[in-house]
């Protein structure tokens, strides 16, 4: 048996139940078989097992009081996943299906995504089964203070910071801040994703979809294609999904398709943006409220948004939301591209038949890298005591990503398996944290 195989036995056997924490790491493990065996210390070392094991992992109570007096009492998580190459940087998830097993998986890709990204730092991540959903902001404030409380022990602007995630937008990241700063006494970058008055950074809100949209674009041009006049699938309406159909729209490309956990609306003229930012950013509403805006575009709560004609899918909602069976749909549609921006949206069935049947796909741990590459943008300017502007920081997260694609294509081809940038990412992604890890002994 391979040394690879026996650490994927291993992982399940001692992790038992955490399925998307298996998921993740047989899809990073698989790939890096030709580097593994190459390289006899790594085995030595122990790296796998290091590497696969979080450094640590912290679980808590959230007890809060609801606005009937009611005591309320969530799990909280946070799992410093590999500080190899940096502080532990990662998201917060907000979101009832929130498990250790989901928070693990998530800890381990971000070590690869953020290796990916060029810049000083590690893998975490963390969460809770909170739902802001539906909560009074002062539901969601008490959540978030309750959180911290027990959060700031653990983390700093050198040690572990955290940003947004599902249901980790603006607003909770400001009540975060602001009990980290009362509890810890420091005015320092501990979290990013911040408010523009209180050292957040330009551009960051827009990140993660704008830097989907550039990776695609290189993609596209670096196979003589281009992604003006495309037809562009997108689902989700979060963070991400906006963004991403911002920046795809001004490239020239027609997004036809949004959704949120409740149905998706396909609209041939094209998504009217402005009218989902009012819905989802300032009503928080429901994506079925688009038709209230165009009465002639569909909404449907039957199939996803697969199954419509496109010729480029970008999943931007959540994990495995696009299964074989939709994958099926886009080939049979004439799909060209799927790029995820959400974190593993695509089960591995789908990715094998979405590769056999030619379509170039772009794992998430690559292609959404620029939400947390700018949060390293706005560490930098919180450091330096300094913000830059809107046109800087985008035209950094633009030569991130293209870089990010030019490493994941390079790494695909010198192992032999050039366009495949699942192998491209996870190589590409593992060598410097390996050899980060290698160089400081075994800790
Ligand atoms: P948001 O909370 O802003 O939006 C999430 C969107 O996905 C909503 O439309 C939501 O619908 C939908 N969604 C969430 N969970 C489910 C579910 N279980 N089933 C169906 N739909 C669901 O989150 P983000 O846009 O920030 O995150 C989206 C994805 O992108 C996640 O995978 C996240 O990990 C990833 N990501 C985010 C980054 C960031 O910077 N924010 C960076 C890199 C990756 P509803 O409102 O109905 O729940
Ligand atoms: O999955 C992700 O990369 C994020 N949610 C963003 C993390 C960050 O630290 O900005």
């Amino acid at each position: 048996m391979s040394y690879v195989s026996e650490i994927i036995d291993e992982v399940i056997a001692k992790n038992p139940g955490e399925k998307e924490f298996h998921q993740a790491v047989r899809e990073v493990l698989e790939t890096l078989e030709p580097v593994i065996e190459a390289n006899p210390a790594y085995q030595k070392n122990g790296l796998l097992e290091r590497l696969t094991e979080p450094e640590r992992v912290i679980m808590f109570r959230v007890p809060w009081v609801d606005d009937s007096g009611k005591v309320r009492v969530n799990k909280g998580y946070r799992v410093q996943f590999n500080n190899a190459i940096g502080p532990y940087k990662g998201g917060i998830r907000l979101h009832p299906s929130v498990n250790l097993g989901i928070i693990k998986f998530l800890g381990f890709e971000q070590i690869f995504k953020n290796s990916l990204t060029g810049l000083p730092i590690g893998g975490g991540k963390g969460g809770s089964d909170f739902d802001p959903k539906g909560k009074s902001d002062r539901e969601v404030m008490a959540f978030c203070q309750s959180f911290m409380t027990e959060l700031f022990k653990y983390i700093g602007a050198d040690r572990d910071v955290p940003a947004g995630d599902i249901g980790t937008g603006a607003r909770e990241i400001g009540y975060l801040y602001g009990q980290y700063k009362r509890l810890n006494g420091n005015y320092e970058g501990v979290l990013t994703g911040k408010g523009l008055t209180y050292g957040g950074s330009l551009a960051r809100k827009e990140a993660t979809g704008y830097g989907l949209v550039y990776i695609t674009e290189e993609l596209l041009k670096d196979k003589g294609d281009d992604i003006k006049g495309k037809t562009v699938a997108v689902s989700g309406a979060g963070n991400v999904a906006i963004y991403a159909v911002e920046k795809a729209t001004q490239l020239g490309a027609k997004v036809v398709t949004m959704s949120d956990s409740t149905g998706w609306i396909y609209d041939k003229n094209g998504i009217d943006l402005a009218a989902v930012k009012e819905i989802k950013e300032v009503k928080r509403g429901r994506i079925k409220e688009y038709l209230n805006y165009h009465p002639e575009a569909q909404y449907s709560e039957e199939e996803r948004v697969w199954s419509v004609k496109c010729d480029v899918a970008l999943p931007c909602a959540t994990q495995n939301e696009l299964l074989l069976e939709h994958a099926k749909m886009l080939v049979a549609n004439g799909c060209k591209v799927v790029a995820e921006g959400a974190n593993m949206p695509s089960t591995p069935d789908a990715v094998d038949y979405i590769k056999a049947n030619g379509l170039y796909f772009l794992p998430g741990k690559a292609a959404n890298a620029g939400g947390v590459a700018t949060s390293a943008l706005e560490m930098t300017q919180n450091s330096e005591r300094l913000s830059w502007t809107f046109e800087e920081v985008d035209a950094k997260l633009k030569e991130i990503m293209v870089n990010i694609y030019a490493k994941i294509s390079a790494a695909a081809k010198e192992f032999g398996h050039p366009d495949d940038f699942v192998m491209g990412a996870n190589i590409a992604g593992f060598k410097k944290v390996a050899d980060a890890m290698m160089a400081q002994g075994i800790v």
